[in-house]
């Protein structure tokens, strides 16, 4: 997914004249919050812009009006004291037409129009992003007979369907610029939450899923196990596991004013089984060689060892994990598991982690290639550096017994909302 340029500017001086500060009000106005920093995790965006700041975004709900005050700097034309100026927006949002008495200081004048509601509220029940809102600021010499075009003011507008659930920060969900990007970019023009649910799926689907920076999301980004879980931290850090995604896919929704209940679907892995403790599921795909642990353990005949730098993947002698199904940003996502998170909405099960969906809890078994028990076996007789510590020594160290059968284990599903 695209947006448009960032780095541009608000203000623009093709028409001679510049935007030198322009103020956004208005009940119907969002406030949004930069994307989370060390310094800044939880700062808000002033609805106003200065000359030589970066270009501003502001947020309304759908049906509201905006109100917008500017300052123009323009040559000193030798306007008059009633001197008319008004702002000519897209979709017939236009600024009333005031008397503005300039002050003049040598070859410029000053125009500053006060705040003033919009001729029309943004279209109710729709969602846009404009990027940019464009407004041509005029003036009339005449009463109005006769404009000549300024200036222009540019700023990113986002135009939610309803009003955003409200914050909760402390659980990561806060109304970051990011959200609002992703969320409406992809949901402008959906009406009803089914459309903006497809929507919105879009990028999780092309496994594109992009910050305003350009930075796109991972899922254990260089197989590091990070353990981000919430929206905040996975924007923060551009990586995160499940629960991360989950919420994602959830508060993308919410700014939309859709708050689904019960959808946060969680995924556990038993605890243990006759043989040990379980150690989880693994994610397709994974190679198999001849099973070497039949007799120790029949149910879970293949051994393998532990990653040593994450834990997250089988690496021999009877299992390796291999690159199956892509994850978000990841083409080889680590490949075992405790536990998963899905998120359900209108019926479907949505694998946000991997921009995948289910129909059922029946069809997640799919992408299971088996499971996995906490075991021991000796180096020397498996002739293997169980442990990764390059020795083959004639010790017993921890290992996997492994089965192939996706259903070996049942999964526990948990209903809830996060
Ligand atoms: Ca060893």
């Amino acid at each position: 997914m695209l947006f448009g340029s960032a780095t541009a500017v608000a203000a623009g001086s093709d028409r001679g004249g510049t935007v030198t500060r322009i103020d956004f009000s208005g009940s119907g106005r969002i406030p949004l919050r930069p994307d989370p920093t060390v310094e800044k995790p939880f700062t808000e965006i002033q609805p106003h812009w200065k000359e030589g700041q970066p270009m501003l975004a502001v947020a309304y709900v759908s049906g509201t009006i905006p109100t917008v005050g500017v300052t123009l700097d323009v040559s000193n034309q030798n306007l008059p004291a009633n001197t008319v100026v008004r702002g000519v927006g897209p979709d017939g949002i236009d600024f009333p037409p005031t008397p503005v008495a300039p002050s003049v200081a040598g070859t410029r004048a000053a125009l500053v129009y006060p705040p003033h509601s919009a001729s029309r509220p943004f279209q109710p029940g729709a969602i846009c992003s404009y990027e940019p809102f464009t407004v041509s600021w005029e003036t009339s010499i005449d009463g109005g007979a006769h404009w000549k075009a300024q200036a222009e003011s540019r700023c990113t507008l986002y135009i939610t369907r309803s009003s955003p659930v409200r914050e909760v920060p402390e659980t990561g969900y806060a109304f970051f610029e990011s959200l609002f990007a992703i969320s409406c970019h992809n949901a402008s023009g959906a009406t009803s939450d089914s459309a903006i649910i497809k929507c919105i799926w879009r990028p999780f689907a092309d496994r594109d899923v992009r910050l305003l920076s350009g930075d796109t999301l991972a899922f254990y980004r260089h197989k590091n196990a990070a353990p981000e879980t919430t929206t905040g931290g996975l924007i923060f850090t551009k990586t995160g596991i499940c629960f991360a995604w989950a919420h994602l896919l959830i508060d993308l929704l919410r700014v939309q004013g859709i708050q689904p209940h019960n959808s946060y679907v969680v995924l556990s892995t038993p605890e243990s089984t006759q043989y040990g403790p379980v150690v989880g599921m693994l994610i397709r795909n994974c190679q198999f060689m001849t099973p070497s642990g039949t007799q120790e353990c029949p149910d879970y005949p293949y051994v393998a060892a532990f990653d040593p730098h994450t834990n997250l993947d089988l690496v021999g002698p009877d299992v390796f994990s291999r690159p199956g199904i892509a994850a978000q940003g990841e083409p080889d996502p680590v490949s075992l598991f405790r536990n998963h998170v899905l998120v359900c909405l209108d019926g479907t099960y949505y694998d946000p982690s991997y921009g995948r969906t289910y129909a059922s809890i029946d069809e997640f078994y799919n992408v299971i290639a088996g499971w996995v028990v906490l075991g021991r076996g000796n180096e020397a007789a498996m002739k293997f550096d169980l442990n990764g510590d390059g020795t083959i020594d004639n010790t017993d160290v921890t290992v996997g017994r492994v089965s192939n059968n996706p259903h070996r284990l049942a999964l526990n599903v948990t209903r809830q909302d996060y």
